[in-house]
């Protein structure tokens, strides 16, 4: 890198004091040797300096401003478009720190592959240099980041789903320390080499040193990959830290529900990805139920981090500040909370592009006869392609979220009453029922289950254990993660209560037997008048499930109680079947696995027999 070669050379110390800061990208940029060095502010102005650019470069189509003011559509390169999860590592100095379930590598090693990679991976590119904070500024738990990237993509997504820019960087000051994330696409534009709208590389590489609290990702451009704030920083690292420290960083929507008594409860809830939670976080009630005075609010849809508050409550905030959704199956029927967040100053990746420049993926609406689809061909209806890919998505500010909960930034989070767990289970796993206490809460979430979907590479459809929706996600031994769990009941003076729901049961004929999205609050009633105390439940060897009487099914078309019974039933020859296939899980942890979860399992199995 030759001093010369830009006009923001040399480095912008006088942006920040922090020593260490401006060594780090020094040396950075020494490494990556880009064309340029560019402070990130995240400012409105250079928001859309960078969006022109990414238009300039055919990264960004812009949308019909009439229809979503200042938003565009990117499409990624094929062979990029989801996590990358068999490429994830947790680096931590002891393989068994990263226990069995993660993919780990000495990280000597792995620094040594790294730094191959990453030497001279941004010439002929500008790195930005996006200051992070991942929670409100002034929490507690604020965790703050800088991320070095060579992907304008990157940087526009980051300034809606996290504080960044000079408040972040005059936040961290001049001895405040930071998360390092170095993130690269992985494709220099060395002599002769043309630039395409979305570069990235065949090999990939998303490592995490939870040591020495560091991300380094190469490879990829597409969300938990390239967006480090997210899954790398505010999950896995988080957990890592969170442990130590005494809190839970999980993966989980956050949201409010007050009943027409006016009694505001918190609940949060753990679905792997695509399995729902951004639908649930977003729930506008049907009419039936707002007309007698039920409200929600959202305050996250991803992540939650949670500590034991002053109210003696578990309190939770989201560390971010917008949504990287789900695109297909969102529509203004199944969730219009999402469809007003996404109508202005939104970036849609890998949906479909109609010919009146808006966008259209499955499930939003009948099929129009024309389209572009996400890989940029004509698409028509009897095509046989889908349109958009089944893991596009939207990248909106949670602000614009019609019922975002006032709370929502605040410092002090949100007390929770309830914990939920529940994943795509078509058999065995009842529509709602509740724990008898908190280890066995921590059970069921330990043994969670959901069949696989497109937010990761790989198979899809297939039932895999994801306990508590963190088997991507856990930056340590999940063994030791469950005794973090157990060991959190004795720093919680007032523990919320735990339930697993399954939206996703079917009948014989493969249709779900309950109709979800915006009534689901018919389950979130009953859950909470069961934290309140109000209602019985009915005993099962599983868990508490509804009486029919005390479950609102009025106005759902055709929803008696035998249909009633089919969603909730419990069935001893699935459960026993169910058992079985935890046998993999539990041999796998088996070294690590607490000693109570696998009384637990005993106690399941006496109370069966
Ligand atoms: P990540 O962002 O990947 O962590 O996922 P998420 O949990 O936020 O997923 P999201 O809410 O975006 O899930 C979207 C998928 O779940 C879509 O395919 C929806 O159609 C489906 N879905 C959400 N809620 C329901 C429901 O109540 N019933 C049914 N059957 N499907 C649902
Ligand atoms: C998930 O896969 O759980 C997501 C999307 O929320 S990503 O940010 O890509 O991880
Ligand atoms: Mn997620």
């Amino acid at each position: 890198m030759t001093s010369g070669s830009t006009q923001e050379m040399p480095l912008k110390s006088s942006l920040t004091e922090n020593q260490s800061l401006v060594t780090w990208v020094e040396e950075m940029a020494e490494l990556c040797k880009p064309d340029q060095i560019h402070w990130i502010d995240g400012s409105d102005g250079e928001w859309s300096q960078l969006c022109n650019l990414l238009v300039a470069q055919g990264t960004f189509t812009p949308l019909n401003p009439a229809k979503h003011p200042n938003s565009f559509l990117a499409r990624s390169n094929p062979s990029d478009v989801a996590r990358v999860e068999d490429r994830t590592f947790i680096c931590s100095l002891r393989e068994s720190d990263a226990g069995a379930t993660n993919n780990w590598s000495p990280p000597e090693m792995m620094r040594k592959t790294l730094t191959e990679k990453f030497d001279g991976s941004m010439v002929g590119r500008t790195m930005y240099v996006i200051p992070f904070c991942m929670g409100p500024i002034d929490s507690p738990l604020a965790m703050f980041g800088v991320q070095l990237t060579d992907s304008p993509y990157v940087c526009v997504n980051m300034k809606i789903m996290c504080h960044m820019g000079t408040k972040v960087l005059n936040a961290i000051g001049p001895n405040r320390s930071f998360v390092p994330c170095l993130h690269s696409v992985g494709m220099p534009l060395k002599e002769g080499v043309r630039d395409v709208a979305w570069p990235c590389n065949d090999e990939k590489y998303i490592v995490h040193f939870p040591e020495s609290r560091e991300v380094w990702s190469y490879g990829s451009g597409y969300g938990g990959n390239a967006l480090l704030g997210k899954k790398c920083v505010a999950l896995r690292l988080a957990t890592a830290i969170s442990r130590d420290q005494g809190w839970m960083a999980e993966h989980m929507l956050i949201m409010g529900l007050e009943s027409p008594d006016g009694i505001k409860s918190y609940l949060t809830a753990a679905f792997p990805s695509q399995c729902g939670k951004t639908n649930l976080a977003m729930l506008i009630p049907p009419e039936h139920y707002t007309k007698r005075g039920w409200k929600t609010t959202l305050v996250g849809d991803d992540i939650a981090w949670l500590w034991p508050g002053e109210t003696g409550k578990l309190h939770a905030i989201n560390p971010e500040t917008g949504f990287f959704g789900v695109a297909p199956g969102t529509s203004w029927h199944s969730n219009p909370g999402a469809m007003e967040a996404m109508a202005s100053n939104t970036i849609f990746t890998n949906v479909a592009l109609t010919d009146d420049h808006s966008v259209w993926w499955e499930g939003l609406s009948d099929p129009p006869s024309h389209l572009i689809d996400w890989t940029g061909k004509d698409w028509t209806p009897d095509c046989g392609r889908p349109a958009a890919h089944p893991n596009s998505r939207f990248t909106a500010p949670a602000g614009q979220c019609p019922n975002i909960d006032p709370a929502w930034q605040d410092p002090q989070g949100v007390p929770i009453d309830a914990i939920v767990f529940g994943g795509r289970r078509p058999s065995t796993m009842p529509l709602v029922f509740q724990a008898f206490d908190w280890t066995h809460g921590v059970f069921l979430g330990a043994t969670q289950g959901s069949e696989t979907t497109a937010a990761a590479t790989g198979a899809v459809g297939h039932v895999r254990r994801d306990p508590m929706a963190m088997l991507p996600f856990c930056g340590y031994n999940m063994g030791d993660y469950f005794a973090h769990w157990l060991n959190m009941r004795k720093l919680i003076r007032q523990l919320p209560r735990i339930f697993h729901v399954n939206w996703f049961r079917k009948n014989e004929s493969g249709k779900f037997l309950w109709p979800g999205f915006r009534e689901n609050v018919r389950v979130l009633e009953w859950i909470v008048k069961r934290c309140q105390g109000r209602i019985a439940g009915h005993e099962t060897p599983i868990g508490w499930t509804p009486h029919f009487v005390d479950f609102d099914t009025d106005g759902i078309d055709g929803f008696d109680e035998s249909q009633f019974d089919a969603a909730m039933a419990f069935r001893q020859n699935e459960w026993l079947a169910e058992i079985t296939s935890q046998n993999d899980f539990f041999l796998k942890l088996y070294h690590d696995m607490p000693k109570e979860l696998l009384c637990q399992r005993e106690l399941l199995m006496a109370r069966m027999a």
